[in-house]
């Protein structure tokens, strides 16, 4: 298992994009605490690891489980630092026009329209500072949209039935079609087929995981089925997002760095089951994913018992090695 974190503290999750608001008291506030958060921020590798994807009331953006989405942490944070100071500055500005110039403090006002140095100032600051964001935002964005040679290709539709499909172009059935896996919400709109949840997170899990293999480049081709609508492939902790229309396909990519679950949600508002049609996607080892796998190509439920069997063992392998 690859750990390659950067760091990432559960702490700098506090007020995040609230502080867009501008210039507004709220705005000013959640700045104010998001900066004082990011200072307080130590991370501690033990919490890292074992940071669950989801928690109750969480905000800002969750753990990263790719590169991709380490370096959009960091852009966030670039960019949380860059508009807390701009608007700490003018908050300054203001007060001190309002204190310094106000009729009682200041009854004759100068006349001065102009001043050529502040007006060359103030148009070259905010070029640099464009400059300065442009430069990782374009990098980031090309990382995401290039897709690099990728160890394994699935296809990801989004179905009329407000559901997924994933095709396994590299595992192939004894006819030689790839394995088509059926991906089912376990929450649905009129009822509630989960039997535990507390692994089986309400309006996210389903009934056959997307498994793939950590450490791998999975190339991801996501489109809709003809008859369906537009909808949207998204996994927050891969960075990834992106449209699936039908008649169209669209790609992108993740590289798993931990084993474990990832939740993503449809992020195309696309009808009354928008909000019955997560992804789950379940990073597993190489073994794992080899014995899922090969089940797979004669029997898809029995894969998902096979493999549920092949973390079962490996997980109480480990809780002996570690005693
Ligand atoms: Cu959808």
């Amino acid at each position: 298992m690859i750990l390659k974190r950067k760091a990432q503290s559960g702490s700098t999750r506090t007020a995040g994009f609230s502080s867009l608001t501008g210039l507004t008291g709220v705005g000013i506030a959640a700045i104010a605490v998001t900066l004082a958060a990011m200072l307080a921020a130590t991370p501690a590798l033990a919490e890292m690891i074992e940071t669950p994807q989801i928690v109750k009331w969480q905000l800002y953006l969750q753990p990263s489980a790719t590169e991709v989405m380490e370096d959009i942490h960091s852009f966030a944070n670039l960019t949380m630092w860059i508009v807390g100071f701009i608007t700490l500055f003018v908050l300054g500005l203001l007060i001190y026009v309002m204190v310094r110039f106000n009729a009682k403090a200041n009854p004759v006002p100068s006349k001065v329209a102009h001043n050529t140095m502040i007006e060359v100032i103030w148009t070259i600051v905010p070029v640099l500072i464009l400059v300065v964001i442009a430069v990782p935002s374009l990098r980031l964005l090309y990382k995401e949209l290039e897709v690099p040679p990728a160890d394994m290709t699935v296809k990801a539709i989004g179905m009329a039935g407000w559901s997924w499909t994933y095709e396994y172009s590299d595992v192939l059935d004894s006819k030689k079609q790839p394995v088509s896996v059926g991906s089912i919400s376990l929450t649905t709109a009129d009822s509630d087929s989960r039997t535990d949840p507390n692994t089986q997170p309400r309006l996210l899990a389903v009934d056959n995981n997307f498994v793939v293999p950590v450490g791998k480049t999975i190339k991801v081709l996501v489109t809709a089925e003809p008859i369906s609508v537009i909808h949207s492939f998204a996994v927050p902790s891969f960075g990834v997002k992106v449209d699936a229309m039908p008649g169209r396909l669209n790609e992108t990519w993740f590289k798993a760095e931990r084993t474990g679950m990832y939740y993503g949600e449809c992020s195309e508002l696309c009808g009354q089951g928008h909000a019955f049609m997560p992804i789950a996607v379940q990073v597993v080892t190489e073994e794992q994913f080899k014995a899922w796998s090969e089940a797979a190509k004669t029997d898809v439920d029995k894969a998902y018992k096979v493999l549920a069997q092949a973390i079962d063992a490996d997980t109480k392998k480990l809780a002996v090695a570690s005693k």
